[in-house]
């Protein structure tokens, strides 16, 4: 064995062995954490907010985090007397999700795109890095996500099915919240949605937003998260899901509500459609990584 040999072994036995030692740190990481209660903490000041962004049952190589959603069976939409539905919202349906999946515990975050994507299509940019990403179509919101599987070899990064948002939206609630009752169908204060997301009335910030009523997105998971650890499902950015809003396949559809919707339109039964390749500062996205079969 020749001096570039031995070289070559030593760099392979430490490279090997830091690869033993991340993992072990990933696996001591992470221990503390299940379905449900992995962000518990997550509302408690400036350490809150990197808890929530780096812990969940599965992280990623960017270190995106994300929440197991088991299978099982809900009624997707809201029923026709819940305060503040509109009209276009589906008749309520019982739906069963076979296979569970991992479901991003925030939305995508401007420095989460540019890392993967290179530069920052959001019109908050002024919000920064941990702010969700907007202006971004869903077409480009699928470029994002063909990117990352490329970037990590892999074929399981999605936009998650509408059904597959709204489930992981109530986490096991029935409600028009997934923490309780709406109470403002105007454009007034909603205290179940306050505390849980940005929308119309307390989404005002403190940098330009260069859009008017000095309204605009926020740091992602500073509002509680909901019951299965997931954050901003109500307000702050609209996300695009995969489904077509109706059977043209001409308009794709958003859910969530965001910083400038009325608690109405934050409602987890809510929808609304948008051209695929729109876009606006409205919308942007999470996504969801699916198991190997
Ligand atoms: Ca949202």
């Amino acid at each position: 064995m020749n001096n570039s040999q031995k070289l070559f072994k030593f760099l392979r036995y430490t490279f090997l062995s830091m690869v033993v030692i991340l993992g072990l740190v990933t696996i001591i990481g992470t221990g503390g954490s299940s379905n449900g209660d992995g962000s518990g903490n997550g509302n408690n000041g400036n350490g809150g907010k990197g808890d929530a962004l780096t812990e969940g049952d599965f992280i990623n190589s960017l270190g995106m985090a994300f929440n197991y959603i088991e299978p099982g069976t809900f009624m997707m939409g809201s029923p026709e007397d819940e305060p503040g539905r509109r009209e276009d919202e589906r008749r309520q349906q019982e739906v069963t999700l076979t296979q569970g999946y991992y479901m991003q515990t925030t939305p995508v975050t401007q420095g989460q795109w540019v890392a993967v994507m290179g530069s920052n299509p959001s019109h908050f940019d002024e919000c920064g890095t941990d702010c969700p990403v907007d202006s971004v179509s869903r077409n480009s919101a699928e470029d994002f996500i063909a990117a990352l599987n490329d970037l990590e070899d892999t074929d399981r990064y999605a936009l998650p099915t509408e059904a597959q948002w709204e489930y992981a939206a109530r986490a096991g609630s029935t409600t028009a919240f997934a923490n309780g009752e709406i109470t403002e169908t105007g454009d007034g204060y909603d205290p179940v949605l306050d505390s849980m997301g940005w929308y119309y009335y307390n989404s005002q910030v403190d940098y330009d937003s260069r859009w008017g009523a000095g309204r605009g997105t926020h740091p992602v998971a500073q509002k509680e998260p909901n019951a299965w650890g997931l954050y901003d499902m109500h307000g702050n950015i609209w996300e695009w899901v995969s489904d077509w809003y109706d059977s043209g396949e001409i308009h794709a559809v958003a859910r969530g509500g965001g910083f400038r919707s009325t608690a109405r339109d934050c409602r987890s039964g809510y929808r609304t459609d948008g051209s695929p390749s729109a876009r606006s500062f409205n919308n942007g996205f999470r996504i969801v990584r699916l198991p190997s079969d």
